[in-house]
């Protein structure tokens, strides 16, 4: 371009719009970063107060009672704001104190709010008091790797997504070693508290260091993170303490918003199925509440499998007076024929595109695999044990786990007594494809969970599913259905007689639309043959192109796109949703801590009722441990929450179904939730399945 030699680098680079599109901070960070979210009523009073509450019942866990004894007697605590404390009280409020704070586990939206609201709360009780952010998640415990957080490290991180500021790791704290590492950190920050913000597991782990840390005087609080919603409280009658932990709200919506674009795109492009697998470990809320955002044409719910039944096989064995066992749960082999249906009666409506929603964990739900899940799981922590090396470093390639497998049963063919691994799990597990055994032999982590995101699920889910679709095809079964009035108009242009055609092609030529081909038509040759046996044509006459044209738009080809939702959510800004219940949790931490609380979790009671009815409450920790298989022995742990079939979010979702896969002529009811937005009206307020969850209580 004419003048374009003459401009200096140095000179574009230093360009007002070029420094302007080449900053890091663009108006958008800025707006974040200054907006400040609104506090709960309680937290606008000089101190808070707690109130334990006897309005709560727990069943505790024998096992709980016994290693937790300091701290099972908690209760529920509910924090009242005051204008002014008594005596001791208000300088227990307001001492100096040096607080820590770190995350664990998987990042989830919000976080950086919870150290705002920490730090917001304790600076204004005490300037002097001091933040300590561990870094790289408990390691930065164990190794006491801490930075001292300030105003301009906390200011530059408000309502910013990830776990930036001091990332973020899945170390358990689980030998003496590492306790006493722990505690000796502790010690020499002077630490008052310590704030473990993490998911079921990590509030476990809480639950312990509370219970070792009473003695040196250190209180424990746990927060409630996770974007797969699996922490849900409620207590032994059924009152809901926590509805949802932080981080669900964005990382659905952001997956939802990918999704519906998809969902766009595939009713445009009108060739590919879109099959998309969001996280969200065993539990399926995240792809309920995607499929309630998006309405998919098909969405997956693991726990739904679990109670399946299959009517036709019942129904077979009784009239033969035999019981079927196999009638009851999913087999892999039977969910795929699920989703073939799907796609075989949208194919057959004109529509041979569509979009699947495929929860990460759904094969845990899926008989066979939970049994390999299982039985693995054992033989790994059973070898680390007996052998004290790592399975993983002992039989690093593939085929040398599975011929550790081998050895296995042949050892249950030598001993009867060993049933771990017989020859039938051995046959059926050396059936399966090479990268699914890899992936079920997988390293677990350190809290003993499968690692689901790493599995290619959807690959094995649709590798069946094509494998069927092909037979379905060879049998004439599988079949795009065409628009009446368009084959009329191809064959009248062509100067053919539709009506003539019409009787010969299809099997529902006088039914309602669209046509389907008949059966016996899978190929240009057996279109001829047909033809022919139809009198439509004499031997030797060529196939009249038009007929050839209508033949290949009823014959599918099933293209499918591969997506995984997961990590780009976990790394999303916060909606206002979870920047405001975050920054709120913090302030209970505060709280929490201020009050000489241990072992208990900070929530937010009322998450689905109007901000104003929100209540900042103390969840005692030890009561919700029940006994678990972990790494292949019983441990306590705090249960995961899985869907609830009988939920009402669930059953809404259930119930449209038939609606959103739209198996009919004519348009699909795609819902477009659009991108999360900062600002703004448009943006959901909460998570969808919080609200319909709520209905009538
Ligand atoms: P947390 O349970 O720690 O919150 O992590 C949730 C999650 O995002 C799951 O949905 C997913 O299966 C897993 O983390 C992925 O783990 P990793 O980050 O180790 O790949």
């Amino acid at each position: 371009m004419p003048g374009q030699d003459s401009i200096k680098l140095e000179e574009i680079l230093n360009h007002p719009q070029v420094r302007k599109a080449t900053d890091d901070i663009n108006p958008e960070l800025r707006e974040r970063r200054e907006y400040r979210p609104p506090q709960c009523d309680v937290f606008s009073k000089p101190y808070t107060l707690l109130r334990e509450t006897d309005a709560y019942r727990f069943e505790l866990d024998k096992e709980a009672e016994k290693q937790l004894p300091n701290i099972i007697g908690n209760r529920v605590q509910l924090i009242e704001g005051k204008d002014r404390l008594e005596g001791d009280a208000s300088r227990q409020y307001g001492k100096k104190r040096n607080v820590g704070i770190v995350f664990s586990g998987g990042p989830s939206p919000g976080g950086h709010n919870v150290i705002a609201g920490l730090y917001d709360a304790a600076k204004k009780a005490n300037p002097e008091t001091r933040v300590y952010g561990f870094l790289v998640g408990p390691d930065g415990i164990i190794e006491n790797e801490a930075v001292e957080l300030t105003d301009d490290l906390v200011d530059a991180y408000r309502n910013l997504g990830g776990f930036t500021m001091i990332k973020t790791g899945r170390t358990k704290i689980d030998t003496h070693e590492k306790m006493t590492l722990s505690r000796e950190t502790c010690r020499r920050l002077k630490l008052d508290a310590l704030v473990i913000v993490g998911g079921d597991d990590s509030n476990t782990n809480a639950a312990f260091l509370a219970q070792e840390m009473l003695p040196d005087g250190v209180q424990i609080i746990g927060v409630p993170k996770t974007i797969d919603g699996d922490i849900q409280v409620r207590d032994a009658d059924g009152n809901v303490l926590c509805a949802m932990s932080f981080g669900f709200h964005t990382a659905a919506r952001a997956f939802a918003n990918s999704i519906s674009n998809l969902c766009t795109d595939s009713s445009s492009d009108v060739k590919y199925w879109h099959i998309c697998k969001v996280m969200g470990r065993v539990a399926s809320h995240l792809a309920l509440e995607v499929a309630l955002q998006t309405h998919a044409n098909m969405t997956l719910i693991g726990e739904d499998l679990s109670d399946y039944m299959d009517k036709d096989r019942l129904a077979k064995a009784q009239k033969e007076g035999r019981t079927d066992y196999h009638a009851y749960g999913m087999t892999l082999r039977h969910l795929s024929r699920v989703i073939c249906e799907g796609i075989l009666r949208r194919a057959a409506a004109g529509k041979n595109y569509g979009v699947i929603v495929i929860p990460e964990g759904v094969l845990e739900f899926v008989n066979e695999i939970q049994v390999f899940i299982i039985k693995l799981n054992t033989i790994i922590a059973d070898y680390n044990q007996t052998h004290d090396k790592d399975f993983h470093a002992s039989f690093p390639r593939l085929e040398d786990k599975l011929e550790y497998l081998r050895r296995l049963a042949q050892r249950s063919r030598e001993d009867a007594s060993f049933t771990l691994w017989n020859t039938r799990d051995d046959d059926l597990f050396n059936d399966i494809p090479a990268f699914f055994q890899e992936g079920l032999l997988m390293e677990r982590d350190s809290h003993g969970n499968f690692p689901f995101s790493q599995v290619e699920t959807e690959k094995v889910l649709m590798g069946l599913v094509q494998d069927y679709l092909n037979i379905l095809k060879e049998e004439g079964a599988y079949k795009i259905g065409v628009r009446k009035g368009y084959f009329q108009k191809t064959l009248e242009v062509a100067g053919l007689d539709p009506d003539q055609y019409g009787q010969a092609l299809f099997k529902n030529f006088d039914a309602d639309e669209p046509l389907i081909m008949k059966p016996s038509i899978i190929s240009v040759k057996t279109l001829g043959q047909v033809l022919k046996n139809e009198g439509c044509m004499e031997k030797g006459e060529k196939i009249p192109a038009a007929v050839e044209k209508i033949f290949k738009k009823t014959m599918p080809s099933f293209k499918t796109q591969i997506h995984f939702y997961g990590y780009d959510g976990r790394g999303n800004d916060p909606t206002r949703f979870d920047c405001i219940y975050t920054y709120n949790l913090g302030l209970t931490v505060f709280s929490l801590i201020a009050g000489g609380a241990t072992g208990q979790m900070a929530a937010i009671k009322n998450l689905e009722m109007d901000f104003s009815k929100w209540e900042p409450i103390g969840i005692p920790i030890a009561p919700l441990m029940h006994l678990e298989e972990r790494k292949g022995r019983l441990a306590l742990v705090i249960e995961k929450s899985i869907v609830d079939v009988d939920s009402i979010a669930f059953q809404v979702v259930k119930a449209h179904r038939e609606k959103w896969l739209a198996a009919t002529p004519g348009d699909d009811h795609f819902r477009r939730p659009g991108p999360i937005r900062f600002t703004g009206k448009s943006e959901e307020e909460r998570p969808i399945t919080l609200e319909l969850n709520a209905i009538g209580k």
